[in-house]
């Protein structure tokens, strides 16, 4: 199936099949993620959360993947494109959305988490809508290109729920706390245009230079230091997560330690049975 219309130079093979998503990698540290349900506008449902996890969860532990685009696959019979409209309003039960096995689930908070501390640039592609929860995808990636015709908003006070989490606190962070309440409130529906001016995305393209464009935004990303870019990550994140973003830009320095010839002594010391001697470490200025 196509998925947007670009050409991207890139040579991308399935990474894994699965039912609700496409998982594809271009071999030179890029991997692309596509929500395929795109006659319901891409909404999601608990197992294309769960593959979108499992497919994150592989891109988290291949060494070679530094940038993933996060995209809706499209167009539909009538040639509408989405990046995600959000949860499926039709298996929509009591306490969640509803799995195969009946469970309830809104494991959508699981997928916001682990894009946001994935230690990689995640990068938003949106060919047309993202509205609700899939706004909310849209924004807890670290960058978000969108296409010409895209139109974000929320709906939630409108149907009955809301995302008091990252839709909300972040959302603020970004657009201001006067906007994202006009968004919130309000439920109305912002172009593409609008969305730039308000620091939604970073970019806008045609709908056919959209997916090369992304590749473009990677490969420069990839160029780059992955450990500084990590750590970047981890520190814009730190700003806004509280202890929970204070320790995944504390973990990282941790393990930057462990490379040192001085947390090689600690360990090697303990392990040796003697005190550990760190008089050739300094108390650097
Ligand atoms: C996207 C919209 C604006 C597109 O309008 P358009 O082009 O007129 O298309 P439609 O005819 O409306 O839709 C085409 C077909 O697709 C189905 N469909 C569209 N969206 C959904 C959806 N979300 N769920 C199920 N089906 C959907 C239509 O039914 C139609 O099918 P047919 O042809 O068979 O009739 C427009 O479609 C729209 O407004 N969609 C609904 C958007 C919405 O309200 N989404 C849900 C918002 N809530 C969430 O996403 C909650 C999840 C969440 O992330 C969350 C996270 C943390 C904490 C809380 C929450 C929470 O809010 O609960």
């Amino acid at each position: 199936m196509k998925i947007l219309p670009g050409e991207t130079n890139s040579n991308w093979t399935e990474w894994k099949s699965y039912e609700d998503i496409l998982f594809h990698n271009s071999g030179d540290g890029i991997a692309r993620i596509a929500i395929n349900r795109p006659e319901k506008r891409n909404a999601f449902r608990p197992k294309t959360v769960c593959e979108m996890l499992d497919a994150f969860n592989l891109v988290r532990n291949d060494e070679k993947i530094g940038v993933v685009l996060l995209t809706g696959a499209g167009p539909d019979k009538k040639g509408v494109f989405s990046f995600c409209s959000g949860g499926d309003q039709s298996i929509r039960g009591q306490n969640g959305y509803e799995d195969d096995e009946g469970t309830q689930r809104l494991n959508v908070l699981e997928l916001q988490r682990l894009i946001r501390t994935l230690p990689k640039v995640v990068i938003a592609l949106v060919p047309g809508f993202a509205i609700g929860g899939g706004q909310v995808l849209q924004l807890v990636c670290d960058l978000s290109i969108a296409s010409e015709n895209a139109i974000f908003g929320q709906t939630g006070p409108r149907v009955g729920s809301f995302d008091a989490g990252f839709g909300s606190s972040y959302l603020a962070r970004l657009v201001g706390q006067r906007k994202a309440r006009e968004i919130w409130f309000l439920c109305r529906k912002y172009n593409s245009k609008e969305a730039l001016e308000m620091g939604l995305v970073n970019a806008i393209t045609k709908i056919e230079e959209l997916e090369a464009e992304g590749v473009i935004w990677a490969r420069e990303i990839l160029r780059n230091s992955p450990t500084a870019i990590r750590i970047l990550k981890a520190s814009f994140n730190a700003e806004c997560d509280g202890i929970a973003g204070i320790q995944e830009l504390s973990g990282y320095t941790t393990q930057l330690f462990y490379s040192t010839d001085e947390a090689k002594e600690g360990r090697d010391a303990f392990l040796e049975k003697r005190p550990p001697d760190f008089s050739d470490y300094g108390w650097t200025p």
